[in-house]
C-alpha cells in the first residue's frame, strides 16, 4: 500500500511496494523470512509511522526553544516570537547541516588525532601513506628539510586539527590547498568563507538560538559558510588523513552481497564510519592466535562483511566484502549467521539491537559516542591508545567466541553473491584512464557524455534501492560515468554495476572505454567522506579543460537522503557550483501548482512558489553559485533529469 503525501507532490512506498521492487533478492527473501518470524524492521515501523506529520514533513515546525513547538500554517503563519516560514524552514535546514557536520567532524578528529598518536610512537600504527604525508606538508607550506616521516605527519596532523577547530578568522589551510581559485574569489565576494568547523556549528546553533537571526538570507549564507567548512575540515581533510594512516587504495576485485556469509565460518560484521580501530581488529582476526580460536570454537574460518561506511573504507583497502547498508542492517543480522557486529560510530540504529537480541547475536561498540544498552563496550580512544592491540585482539576473541552461541535453526543465507571492484581512490581513476587529459578528451569528445556521482543514504520514503540501481543503470546506458559512496554505493554493488562485467549495460562510447581499461562504469570511490575524490576529480578536470567546475558536464545525485550528514554533502558540491538532484524533497515546503483564476481547463495552472523552494531550485543559489537543486522521486524521470542537465552543460560547452 503506497502512502500519498499531495502536499509534497508525492507518495511514499509501503512494504508490499518495497518487496517488489527492492532490486536485490536477498533483501527481499529476508524481509520476508523477518516478517514470518515475526521480528520488527524500520520497514515495519516505517509503516506505524503513516501518516507522518505534514508540518514536519514540510520543515515548517520549529523546536529551538521551550516557547514552542510551533508550526506554520494558513491560521497561524508565525511562531510565537515571530518566526515566519522562511525563517523556521532555513533555520531546519542549516541545524541539519551543522549536525551533520559534528558527526563528521567528530569522525575527522578521531583520525588526526590518531595519526599524532602513531606519529608519537603511542599507538601501535605505522603510517601507510608516505606519500599523501609529503602531499600535504607542501601543500601546507610545511618545510620538511631534514624531518623524519613522524614528524612531518604529526605537524600535517595538527593543520588539520586546526580546521576543526580554529576561533579566528584565518583562512583554511585545507580550503587553501584544495579549492579553486575561481571558486575562493566566488566565495570571498559572498562572504561565505569559514573559519573553521567548530566554529561554523557554534555560529549556527548561535544564529538559530531564540531571538538569534531575523534574516532567512543570512542564514541561507551561513549554509553555504558552514557547508564549505562541513567539506574541507571534515570531510576532504579525513579522507586525505585516513589514506595517511592505512594509505591510497588501488582497485581491487572481490565477491560482494549477503551471500559472502557462510554457514560454517565465524561470521563478523563490522559496521560505522572511523576506520581506524577496526583495522587493528582485522589485524587480530589475521593472527594465527585468532584463527585457530577460531577452529578450536568447531568453525572452519572467519569471514568479515562490511556495512555503512566502515565498509566501503575496508572493501577500497582490502577488498573485505561489503555486505549491506544502513537500512539493511537489520536484515543482514536477519541471516540468523552472523555472530558478531563491531559497531564504530553513526548510523547503527537502535533496532538493530533488537534483531540482534531475537538472532543472538553479539554486538559490541568500540566508541564512546555510540553506546548501546546490552553491547559489550571496547572503546578507542586516540588520546589514550596504548591499550589499542590488547582491546582489539579482545574484540576478535568475543567476536569469535560467539560462533559456538549461534542458533543454527534460525539460520538462512541467501545465496547472492555479486562481483564487484572497489578501490577507486583519486589516483587510481586519474591513473588508471592515463591522466586528468585523456579523461577531458573523453569528455570532450562525447566518449563520456559526463561524471555524475550518485551517493548518500537510504531511506523509507522511497522503495529500497530501487532509485538507486534504476537511476544508475539509466546513466550508463546514456554515457555518463558514475562514481559513488556511501549506502548507494551498496545498493550499486549488490546489483553488479560495479564489476567490470557492467560495462555491457554502459551506452556506446562508455562501454568501450570501459572494456579496454578492464574497469566498471560504475566507479565505487569509498566512504562518504570520499565523496571528497570525486569532487577533487571535478575540480581538477574543470581546471585541465580551462573551464570553471560549474560550466562541466558534473552532477550529484542523492536519490534516498535520510542522515543530517547529506544536508552538508549536497550543499557542498553545490557551493563549488555542481547541481543537485535529490529523490525525496527534503523539509522544504514544495510549491504546489494551482489552478489559475478564471482558468477554463484543469490544464492551466499557476506555478505555485515559496522562497526557499525558489532559493534551493530556483535562481536564488544558482545567481550566487551556478548550481541548483532538482528534486525528483520518480526514478525515470529523475535520470532524465540528470541526462538533461549534463546535455545543457555540453551544448553550452560547444562538445557535442
Ligand atoms: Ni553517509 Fe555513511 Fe549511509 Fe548515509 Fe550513514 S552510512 S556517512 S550517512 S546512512 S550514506
Amino acid at each position: 500500500m503506497k502512502y500519498y503525501y499531495p502536499l509534497l507532490n508525492a507518495e511514499m512506498p509501503g512494504r508490499e511496494d518495497v518487496k517488489e521492487l527492492t532490486p536485490n533478492p536477498a533483501s527481499k527473501e529476508l524481509l520476508e523470512r523477518l516478517e514470518q518470524e515475526g521480528v520488527e524492521t524500520v520497514f515495519d515501523r516505517f509503516e506505524a509511522q503513516q501518516p507522518q506529520c505534514s508540518f514536519g514533513l514540510r520543515g515548517l515546525c520549529c523546536r529551538n526553544c521551550q516557547w514552542g513547538p510551533c508550526r506554520i500554517g494558513p491560521k497561524s503563519p508565525r511562531g510565537i516570537c515571530g518566526k515566519d516560514l522562511n525563517l523556521i524552514v532555513m533555520g531546519n535546514i542549516v541545524r541539519a547541516l551543522a549536525a551533520g557536520l559534528a558527526a563528521h567532524g567528530r569522525h575527522a578528529h578521531e583520525v588526526y588525532m590518531t595519526i599524532i598518536a602513531a606519529a608519537e610512537g603511542k599507538a601501535n600504527l605505522s603510517l601507510k601513506g608516505e606519500e599523501r604525508v609529503w602531499q600535504l606538508a607542501e601543500k601546507f607550506g610545511i618545510s620538511t628539510e631534514g624531518k623524519e616521516l613522524a614528524a612531518v605527519a604529526k605537524e600535517v596532523a595538527e593543520y588539520l586539527l586546526e580546521d576543526l577547530g580554529r576561533m579566528t578568522q584565518e583562512p583554511m589551510h585545507m580550503l587553501e590547498a584544495f579549492a579553486p581559485g575561481e571558486r575562493k574569489k566566488v566565495w570571498q565576494e559572498l562572504g561565505v568563507l569559514p573559519r573553521s568547523g567548530s566554529y561554523e556549528v557554534m555560529e549556527t546553533l548561535h544564529m538559530t538560538t531564540l531571538g538569534g537571526c531575523s534574516d532567512w538570507t543570512a542564514l541561507a549564507e551561513q549554509e553555504l559558510r558552514m557547508a564549505l567548512a562541513y567539506c574541507y575540515s571534515t570531510l576532504y581533510g579525513s579522507s586525505l588523513a585516513t589514506e595517511i594512516l592505512f594509505g591510497i587504495p588501488k582497485p581491487k576485485l572481490t565477491e560482494v552481497n549477503y551471500g559472502v556469509l557462510k554457514k560454517d565460518y565465524v561470521n563478523i560484521l563490522v559496521h560505522g564510519h572511523s576506520p581506524v580501530m577496526v583495522e587493528k581488529i582485522l589485524e587480530k582476526i589475521n593472527s594465527p592466535e585468532i584463527q585457530q580460536l577460531a577452529k578450536k570454537q568447531g568453525a572452519k574460518g572467519i569471514v568479515v562483511g562490511g556495512m555503512c561506511c566502515t565498509g566501503d573504507e575496508l572493501l577500497a583497502r582490502y577488498g573485505i566484502p561489503t555486505v549491506t547498508n544502513i537500512m539493511g542492517q537489520e536484515l543482514a543480522i536477519g541471516t540468523g549467521a552472523v555472530d558478531a557486529v563491531v559497531v564504530d560510530m553513526q548510523c547503527v540504529i537502535p533496532g538493530m539491537k533488537i534483531v540482534a537480541d531475537c538472532f543472538g547475536t553479539e554486538i559490541i561498540t568500540t566508541c564512546n559516542s555510540n553506546r548501546i544498552p546490552g553491547a559489550v563496550h571496547i572503546p578507542f580512544d586516540p588520546e589514550k591508545p596504548e591499550t589499542l592491540d590488547q582491546d582489539a585482539l579482545r574484540v576478535a576473541q568475543i567476536a569469535v567466541e560467539a560462533f559456538k552461541k549461534r542458533d543454527r535453526s534460525k539460520m538462512n543465507i541467501p545465496e547472492e553473491r555479486t562481483r564487484a571492484m572497489g578501490g577507486w581512490s583519486y589516483e587510481a581513476i586519474v591513473d588508471t584512464f592515463g591522466g586528468l587529459d585523456t579523461i577531458v578528451q573523453l569528455l570532450k569528445d562525447g566518449t563520456i557524455k559526463g561524471i555524475v556521482t550518485v551517493v548518500g543514504c537510504n531511506n523509507p520514503k522511497v522503495p529500497y534501492e530501487h532509485n538507486h540501481v534504476t537511476i544508475v543503470k539509466k546513466l550508463i546506458e546514456g554515457g555518463i560515468l558514475v562514481t559513488t559512496t556511501g549506502c548507494c554505493s551498496h545498493a550499486l554493488l549488490n546489483a553488479g554495476l560495479c564489476a567490470p562485467e557492467a560495462a555491457e549495460m554502459a551506452g556506446e562510447g562508455l562501454k568501450e572505454v570501459c572494456q579496454k581499461l578492464g574497469i566498471p562504469p560504475v566507479l565505487a570511490v569509498g566512504g562518504c567522506v570520499d565523496n571528497t575524490r570525486s569532487l577533487r576529480l571535478f575540480i581538477d578536470l574543470a581546471e585541465k579543460a580551462g573551464r570553471a567546475v560549474k560550466d562541466m558536464p558534473f552532477m550529484f545525485v542523492g536519490p534516498e537522503p535520510g542522515n543530517e550528514k547529506t544536508v552538508g554533502q549536497g550543499v557542498s558540491f553545490l557551493a563549488h557550483g555542481v547541481s543537485n538532484l535529490v529523490g525525496f524533497p527534503a523539509p522544504i515546503p514544495v510549491p504546489l501548482p494551482k489552478p489559475k483564476k478564471g482558468a477554463r481547463s484543469n490544464d492551466e495552472m499557476e506555478r505555485g512558489s515559496n522562497d526557499i523552494a525558489d532559493f534551493f531550485a530556483g535562481d536564488g543559489l544558482y545567481t550566487k553559485v551556478g548550481a541548483r537543486v532538482y528534486t525528483e522521486p520518480y526514478p525515470t524521470l529523475a535520470a532524465q533529469t540528470i541526462r538533461m542537465h549534463i546535455r545543457r552543460k555540453r551544448l553550452n560547452l560547444g562538445w557535442k
